[in-house]
């Protein structure tokens, strides 16, 4: 049986929690939005205030951080740190405390802004971790096994799970002297006082018991747990041992009352819908572990028997009948894997029920013969970008596990050699704004975070990935105090090329861009791929692509369709009621549609990509040159049947955009789309955009008869496939403007130049017109 047929209808429902069937179903649970934006019900239902405190202790962290580099200006640099003014004077050492933050703050998106500086000095070429000195390092672990590392032979003290005792001692001081983990820490603390003062989590079945289950309440009693047990640990104050309980106890219990539908006392885990028993069975060992000496006999007792016989046993019933989690290069392998083996780790040695001695090496062979492989051979994630974060959290979190109990990894770091690369997949992924979010969304994120790139930057010796992942306001959360590796320095976009392919017929898309550092720049990206083996999280999507420019998303997604809806996760197959809906088919894409048809979901376009390779330097400001450009083609054919090409490039130096599609014999009308939440003002040949006060000008090069811009509504064209009787409605899509083009049948080439109107920039210039065949380096 497929999993397809096993998996219970979708994770997660947000539309239903939030009581507005809105538009934002897509968006909210990605926590990367301005928060004027954000519309998940967490910062509906209660969340104003966290987030002024947030925003206070960001600010505060960026202050505060400033004060302190000032403060030492002169004894470690000769111009006073890295804000535009100083040079590192010395050897590499000394960076990392001199110059304290090096965003000067976060832009809208909540994206680090970083000063404008050609003092490459104070950036510390090259990038690298410094092991050498003390007192910005880790210490040693003491602990190594005797032997090859074993799964029954743990270290003697405990914790055992992510966070080293070790390491927890050594903090308070690695913390004095780095900026970065002491604006965390304070973040962290300020969340759990403000976890604390909240009612415990409520159990709500998210579209009912049958639905999508208790995923969103699971996750937050992570989260939850995460902060107090960290909180303990950095005081010694036992309440947040307290608080620990009042959430485990009400997570025990929540389901007693039989009397509510779905209900069952014996299954307050859900274990039907696997992530949700596994999100908390990780949670219980997160409090089983970190404060083992804390706990009553009692207590110990009702939280290992609760790990056993709500999460490990209904584990082992799940590999006993071959659930369809124990197969997939997805999310779902690795989070219930992950739950698994930290649920095992944990009660190691108090365990007399026997559960876990073979559960535990069944769920570490199996993660690191299936959770490895959701990186591709180029390190793009299997399923998308917004899915990736639940993936590489159960990574990390397991692979940090097993690495710290037992001195080995059992192949999760190595089995795949391309694993090294996913998080260089993250990093291009992300434009100027957000995600090239393509496809689902996924639920909301809560206790699911990026900083496993901290995880990976150790473990792969990869400091650009710690680099990049510190700037980021997501790293405020308790696993990054130990991931980090404080001894980092340099600035990860130093020698970073500013393009690149991502080569797999899984996920094949490019990502260009005009610099790492300035926002206003433009990113754009474009994917031409296999339709198929996205764990039914993908769109029909061939030749979508984002466009970013001057801090503004122009070209956008519209993200996950209603996850409730009847057959949303059916199946991939051509007659899939999940391409009915207008957010998953061919037209509510940024692409071509022809006469409305669905692309073909065999499809497997051919690509050429080149780019003239530039990568940025270490000073914030970077110009890649007049002659440097990047570009795309793909052949589109084996998606329409119908001679189709399309190729996207930046001209004049990376100051516009040229998107040009040749269609060859169609025999019938194409829709040209395009997403975007900005006002557009058709004029003639061109359409002008308008979003947050800034413009972007379209324009509509050497027009074959009667091709002219028009706007619609984002909703599907009356040839496009239609909902089936009964089917569950499309969410709608306020604020977005489908800007479109039909170009009759026949054979057209149509050219569509992006000009950002830059107050500083206005040299636009009209590029000649070239077959997509003879496109290259220099043919513009
Ligand atoms: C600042 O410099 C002083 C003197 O060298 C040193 O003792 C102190 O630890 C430094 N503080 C930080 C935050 O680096
Ligand atoms: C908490 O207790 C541990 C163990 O006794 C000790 O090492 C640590 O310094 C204490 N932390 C604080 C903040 O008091
Ligand atoms: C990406 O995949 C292509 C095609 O399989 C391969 O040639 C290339 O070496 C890969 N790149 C990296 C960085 O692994
Ligand atoms: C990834 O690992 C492979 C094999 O160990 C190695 O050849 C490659 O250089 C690594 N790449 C990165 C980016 O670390
Ligand atoms: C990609 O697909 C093509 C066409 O089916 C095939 O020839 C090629 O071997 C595939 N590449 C990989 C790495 O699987
Ligand atoms: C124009 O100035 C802005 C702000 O200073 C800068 O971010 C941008 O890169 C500049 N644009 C161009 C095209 O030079
Ligand atoms: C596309 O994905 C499907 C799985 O859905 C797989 O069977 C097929 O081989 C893939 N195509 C290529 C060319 O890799
Ligand atoms: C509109 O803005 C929202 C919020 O920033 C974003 O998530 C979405 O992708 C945008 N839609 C389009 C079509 O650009
Ligand atoms: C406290 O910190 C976070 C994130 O870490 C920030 O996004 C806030 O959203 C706040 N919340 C959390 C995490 O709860």
């Amino acid at each position: 049986m497929s999993y397809e047929q096993q998996r219970p209808l979708g994770n997660v429902h947000y539309d239903q929690l939030n009581g507005s069937n809105s538009a934002a179903a897509g968006y909210y649970d990605t926590p990367y939005q301005p928060p004027k934006k954000r519309r998940s019900k967490w910062i509906l239902v209660g969340c104003p205030i966290l987030l002024i405190v947030l925003i206070a202790a960001i600010v505060g962290g960026v202050v505060g951080s400033r004060k302190a580099r000032d403060a030492n200006s002169s004894s470690s640099s000769s111009g006073g740190g890295n804000n535009g003014q100083g040079s590192a004077d010395g050897p590499h050492q000394s960076i990392l405390h001199a110059s304290g933050r090096f965003p000067i703050s976060t832009d809208g998106y909540f994206l680090p802004v970083y000063p404008s500086t050609t003092d490459t000095a104070a950036y510390g070429p090259p990038t690298f971790i410094n092991a050498n000195n003390p007192s910005i390092n880790w210490p040693q672990d003491s602990f190594t096994p005797s032997g090859q590392p074993s799964l029954t032979n743990l270290r003697p003290d405990r914790p055992r799970l992510v966070a080293g005792r070790y390491k927890i001692q050594a903090l308070p001081n690695l913390m004095k002297g780095d900026p970065y983990l002491q604006q965390w820490n304070d973040i962290i603390m300020a969340n759990a006082t403000y976890y604390k003062d909240q009612p415990a989590v409520v159990h709500v079945f998210d579209g009912g018991p049958s639905g999508s289950g208790i995923l969103d309440p699971a996750r937050e009693v992570k989260q939850r747990v995460k902060h107090f047990a960290y909180a303990y640990l950095m005081t010694n104050d036992t309440s947040w041992v307290d608080h620990t309980w009042r959430e485990l106890n009400n997570a025990i219990h929540w389901a007693d009352d039989t009397s509510q539908a779905g209900n069952d006392p014996t299954d307050p885990w859900n274990s039907a819908h696997f992530l949700d028993c596994a999100e908390l069975t990780a949670t219980f060992a997160i409090a089983y572990d970190w404060l083992y000496d804390q706990w009553t006999d009692d207590q110990r007792n009702t939280i290992r028997t609760s790990i056993i016989n709500f999460g490990l046993t209904r584990g082992a019933a799940g590999y006993a009948q071959n659930a369809f989690w124990t197969g997939v290069n997805g999310n779902w392998n690795c989070v219930s894997n992950s739950g698994l083996a930290m649920g095992c780790i944990a009660i190691a040695g108090d365990d007399t029920s026997g559960t876990c001695n073979s559960l535990l090496p069944q769920v570490v062979n199996n993660a690191a013969a299936n959770c490895v492989r959701v990186p591709t051979p180029n390190g793009s994630g299997a399923e998308t970008p917004n899915y990736w974060y639940f993936a590489m959290t159960g990574w990390a979190e397991l692979t940090s596990s097993l690495q710290l109990a037992t001195g080995g990894d059992f192949g999760m770091l190595n089995n795949n050699p391309s694993f090294n690369l996913t998080g260089l997949y993250h990093m291009y992924v992300w434009g100027m704004t957000s995600l090239f979010d393509y496809g689902d969304h996924g639920p909301n994120k809560f206790s699911t975070s990026d900083t496993s790139l901290f995880y990976m930057g150790t473990a792969y010796n990869q400091p650009m990935y710690t680099l990049w992942q510190r700037d980021r306001f997501t790293s405020a959360e308790p696993w990054s105090m130990f991931w980090y590796d404080p001894g980092v320095s340099g600035a990860w976009w130093n020698g970073l090329p500013i393009d690149h392919y991502f080569d797999d017929n899984d996920t094949r898309w490019g990502s260009m861009r005009t610099s790492w550092t300035d926002n206003n720049g433009i990113y754009v990206a474009m994917k031409a791929s296999n339709l198929t083996a996205h764990q039914t999280h993908g769109d029909l999507d061939c030749g979508d692509f984002v466009l970013d420019a001057l801090g503004q998303r122009w070209a956008g997604e519209l993200g996950s369709g209603d996850y409730l809806g009847a057959g949303y996760f059916s199946s991939e197959a051509q007659n899939s009621a999940r391409w009915l809906w207008y957010r998953k088919m061919t037209e509510g894409q940024n692409t071509l549609s022809i006469a409305g048809a669905n692309q073909n979901v065999n499809a497997l376009p051919t690509v050429r990509f080149d780019t003239t390779g530039e990568a940025q330097g270490p000073s914030t400001i970077f110009d890649a040159g007049s002659t440097s450009t990047a570009y795309m083609v793909a052949d589109l054919t084996s998606a329409y049947d119908a001679d189709v090409k399309r190729g996207i490039r930046f001209i004049n130096g990376r100051k516009q955009v040229l998107l040009q599609d040749e269609l060859t014999n169609v025999n019938a009308v194409t829709y040209w789309r395009m997403h975007t939440n900005a006002t557009v003002t058709i004029d003639g040949a061109n359409a002008n955009l308008e979003l947050n006060g800034k413009r972007l000008q379209v324009q509509l090069l050497n027009a074959p008869n009667n091709v002219q811009w028009q706007t619609l509504e984002p909703v599907r064209t009356s040839d496009a496939p239609q909902l089936q009787t009964g089917q569950d409605p499309d969410q709608p899509n306020p604020g977005v403007t489908v800007l479109s083009l039909s170009i009759p049948a026949g054979t057209n080439t149509i050219q569509v130049l992006f000009n950002p109107q830059w107050d500083n920039f206005s040299n636009f210039q009209n590029p000649p017109s070239v077959a997509l065949a003879d496109w290259s380096l220099t043919s513009h």
